[in-house]
């Protein structure tokens, strides 16, 4: 039977504070038959519109939306130069609700096209922050309360915009030196506090110069980590073979990867433990898949990322793929607002420290786009893009 793709739009909202969140739906000629995908980027989310609308759009229409890989294969190749966040986003955007739709045309949610589940739900890490330790201590216990077994731990440091704490949008100022001074109290007043089977793990978010970050997961080991996130820059890479000489804290990586160029060589020489890419920054499910299949074969772990601004598609993306991945290791979370489920009915449900799919076709989900609409996105100055993060001397500095 011919079966065509007949349209894509994006649906553009933030139900869930600031956040620009971008989905995108491929309709058929089948009437009644579509899909969802996340295309969400948030600092850039106006160029990722535009390579749906202008390029992505016109050059699907009439294809067969049966032919996943083939759509993204050919997406990609489209432009000679590819890859980046924004075309990744946008290519995401159809690759994902072409998934959705071929899990409604078999009649199977996608975590069963791939093979099926390996486990029920998806083990959770939770952030919790302060500006004290007892602060960070006491937000970690709440959501131990609530039944996390992994608790991410940030800590602001005083005077300065520390990432992943209530600190950050401060003056914008940011030194090194006295975060690595800070952290490894935080870790020993958390160890003094909480029930020793908590596992913690900690972002540097790539804001400390690389033989620094070594120094930190070093002095970090004694702590027992689950794991220790983004101590460098994509750029940086190349130290992280000296990071495993030293340290034998569990290394994860990889929300800002774009390119396999980058990734492969660290799965291939076991230099991370965690794979942590966006999903939709490097293309979305299809390139995700593939992906956990190389990092199974080298003991690498997923533990996709997950934070608000993914939207709530695509945290269920990533739900499938850690039901259905046998090397799954940890999933961020986010927990949704109401208006956001609201937005988004079937989003991942949070029980006992885990995420649940339903067993709904596709993604199991939908997108309200009348109650989307009731959540435009705020203006803002620099459009979703960040306010420069500076040393005390005035060097920009990475965020
Ligand atoms: C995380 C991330 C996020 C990013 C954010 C950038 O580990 O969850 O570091 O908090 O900062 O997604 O837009
Ligand atoms: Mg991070």
């Amino acid at each position: 039977m011919a079966l065509t793709i007949t349209d894509v739009k994006v649906v553009k909202t933030a139900p869930q504070g600031r956040q620009q969140l971008i989905v995108v739906k491929v309709e058929t000629s089948d009437p009644g038959l579509y899909g969802w995908g996340c295309a969400t980027f948030t600092q850039r989310a106006a160029a990722v519109v535009t390579a749906i609308e202008e390029f992505c759009r016109p050059y699907v229409i009439g294809m067969d939306p049966r032919r996943i890989e083939d759509i993204y294969q050919a997406l990609i190749t489209s432009s000679y130069w590819h890859s980046g966040p924004v075309l990744n986003n946008a290519i995401s955007g159809i690759d994902e609700a072409l998934w959705d739709i071929k899990g409604k045309l078999a009649n199977m949610p996608v975590y069963d096209l791939i093979g099926g589940k390996v486990r029920e739900g998806a083990d959770l890490y939770a952030h919790a922050s302060g500006d004290t330790f007892e602060a960070v201590t006491e937000s970690a216990q709440a959501l131990l309360g609530q039944g996390f077994r992994h608790i991410r731990c940030q800590c602001a440091v005083p005077g300065l915009s520390t990432y992943g704490s209530r600190g950050r949008d401060g003056d914008r100022i940011w030194e090194h030196a006295p975060y690595i001074r800070i952290v490894p109290r935080l870790f020993e007043h958390l160890r003094k506090h909480l029930p020793e089977e908590t596992e913690l793990l900690h972002d540097i978010h790539q804001r400390v110069p690389p033989i620094n970050a070594i120094g930190l997961a070093k002095d970090l080991d004694q702590f027992k980590l689950f794991f220790l996130e983004d101590a460098f820059a994509p750029e940086d890479i190349g130290y992280f073979a000296l990071m495993r000489q030293h340290s034998v804290t569990p290394i994860a990586m990889g929300e800002l990867f774009v390119n396999q160029a980058e990734y492969l060589p660290l799965v291939k020489d076991r230099q991370i433990d965690f794979m942590r890419v966006h999903i939709s920054d490097i293309g979305g499910f299809s390139a995700a898949r593939k992906l956990a299949a190389y990092c199974e074969f080298f003991g690498v772990r997923t533990a996709w990322h997950g934070p608000g601004d993914v939207s709530p598609i695509g945290h269920m993306a990533n739900v499938h793929l850690d039901l259905a991945v046998y090397n799954f290791g940890i999933q961020e979370c986010t927990i949704f607002s109401d208006a956001s489920r609201e937005v988004f009915p079937g989003s991942p449900e949070i029980r006992d420290g885990y995420y649940w799919a339903n067993d709904k076709p596709g993604w199991g989900m939908e997108v309200d786009e009348k109650a989307a609409a009731k959540h435009p996105w705020p203006d803002q100055p620099l459009r979703g893009g960040w306010a420069a993060l500076r040393r005390r001397d005035g060097t920009i500095q990475r965020q």
